[in-house]
């Protein structure tokens, strides 16, 4: 009887479309604005020279635009997957493309295409058969490294992005990147948790440096793990950026300007984002870290005005960024308020930003609340209106939503009652205040 049972079924298809190991049954969730935001992080990965991940990218990105309703570029996204993961590995098939047929499978039975899904069933089937899965109850290691990297950007619990990425390259340790990624990871965790020095990381980075010498995020968390134990790495730092023209990664990139932001200086940072930016004048995300390091100078770095220059540059790169990233373009022009804000001369145009902002709210709950929050605090330091910011930090509070300006603006709302400004108000609003959605 049980062998009749399974040997229809297999004559079928084993795999189910709950079964599927992929992206619609990873359970993945996040606001409409998050996820606009991603595409523009996927679209800038995207285009990185060389970039090892990028079946992953392309089947993360048309998950992203099917759960925008974007069923055409979701579709195109997940056949662009098959094409990189085969081209990345030379090969035609394998355990690689299992979450990309998956993906495709899930994909046409929304559309209503019933055969078409079967069809994408069928090819997991055989890859399965050819490939099993190295026991029972775990993954193969393509998934788990897949998985590993689509919770990055998904999910709460950031441990489970390190669980997956070991157990990768646990399986298989000529995977480099899994390896450096299961450290990165590893030090990223440790850093939300506990900021102390573990010496074993720091081995661990060390090893893994020495396997994946061309990993400029690594090298540069390395070096920021290293002055964690009190080591001066001014000169490593300056070292690491003298190759950084050619290797100029996102997430590389990003922690080597922090590197400099922190341990050196942010003129420096800025100098240096401008260099590389020169040798790759159309990368967009390189653009923007410029943008971010002027705005860091002139808004943190209060203690010697900016210049005009300085200003002026800094106000066109703000300008550009709001058209090369549509989905951010609120808090581009929130970040062109509050650099407006710093020049004597340009405070009325920072107060025009906000109030054009304020008129046409933003739709979404956490975009609110990010304008009411960041308006407050421009209402406390620029204006010393402190009753109004009071107000504004309140509509943040008010919308129940979790988010960090809500976050923030609570606690400054906390923080002013204990000063003993409008104690018996604020008191109130937070004791009535609705518990946020999760
Ligand atoms: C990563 O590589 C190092 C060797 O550099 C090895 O000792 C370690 O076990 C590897 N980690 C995993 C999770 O496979
Ligand atoms: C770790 O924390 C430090 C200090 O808070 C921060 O500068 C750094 O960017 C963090 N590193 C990572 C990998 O998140
Ligand atoms: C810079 O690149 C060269 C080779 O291209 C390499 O030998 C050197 O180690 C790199 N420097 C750093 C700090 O990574
Ligand atoms: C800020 O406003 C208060 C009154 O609300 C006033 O006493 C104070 O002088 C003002 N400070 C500045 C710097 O304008
Ligand atoms: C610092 C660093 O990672 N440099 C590497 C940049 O990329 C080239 C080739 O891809 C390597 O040779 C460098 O070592």
């Amino acid at each position: 009887m049980f062998v009749f049972v399974f040997s229809i079924s297999a004559a079928q298809s084993q795999t189910t479309l709950e079964s599927l190991q992929c992206h619609f049954t990873w359970d993945l969730d996040r606001s409409r604005p998050k996820l606009l935001r991603l595409t523009h992080k996927m679209e800038d990965f995207s285009k990185e020279k060389g970039n090892r991940w990028l079946g992953h990218i392309y089947n993360l990105w048309g998950f992203i635009q099917y759960k925008l309703g974007l069923n055409e570029e979701a579709n195109s996204l997940f056949q662009k997957a098959t094409e990189a993961l085969n081209k990345l590995r030379v090969a035609d098939e394998g355990p690689w493309l299992v979450v990309n047929y998956g993906n495709l499978a899930w994909l046409h039975h929304h559309l209503g295409d019933q055969a078409e899904s079967q069809a994408y069933l069928s090819k997991v089937d055989a890859l399965m058969e050819k490939d099993p899965s190295p026991s029972q109850d775990d993954l193969h290691p393509e998934i788990c490294a897949e998985k590993a990297w689509t919770l990055m950007f998904f999910g709460e619990d950031k441990k489970l992005v390190v669980d997956y990425y070991e157990k990768a390259a646990r399986m298989q340790p000529k995977m480099v990147d899994w390896n450096t990624s299961y450290v990165i990871w590893l030090k990223k965790v440790k850093n939300f948790s506990d900021t102390r020095l573990d010496p074993d990381l720091l081995e661990k980075m060390r090893q893994a440096k020495e396997r994946d010498p061309e990993n400029l995020y690594l090298a540069a968390l390395y070096l920021e793990q290293l002055a964690d134990k009190g080591e001066n790495i001014r000169d490593e730092v300056r070292e690491l950026a003298k190759n950084v023209s050619s290797n100029c990664s996102n997430s590389g990139m990003w922690a080597l300007l922090n590197l400099y932001i922190e341990h050196i200086s942010v003129d420096e940072a800025v100098d240096l984002a401008e260099k590389v930016l020169k040798k790759h004048p159309d990368v967009r995300y390189l653009k923007k870290f410029v943008a971010v390091c002027y705005r860091w100078r002139i808004i943190y770095k209060s203690s010697s005005s900016p210049e005009q220059s300085m200003m002026d540059r800094a106000i066109a790169l703000h300008e550009e960024l709001i058209s090369l990233y549509p989905h951010s373009s609120l808090k581009r022009e929130i970040d062109l308020a509050t650099i407006y804000a710093k020049s004597h001369h340009s405070k009325a145009k920072a107060e025009q930003i906000f109030q054009k902002l304020l008129k046409n709210e933003p739709a979404e709950p956490e975009d609110k609340q990010m304008l009411y929050n960041i308006y407050a605090n421009h209402l406390y330091f620029h204006q010393n209106d402190s009753h109004r910011s009071i107000q504004y930090h309140m509509n943040a509070a008010a919308i129940p939503e979790i988010s960090f300006s809500r976050e923030n603006s609570i606690r400054i709302l906390e923080k002013t009652k204990d000063r003993g400004i409008m104690c018996r108000e604020i008191e109130e609003f937070l004791r009535n205040l609705q518990e946020p959605r999760q």
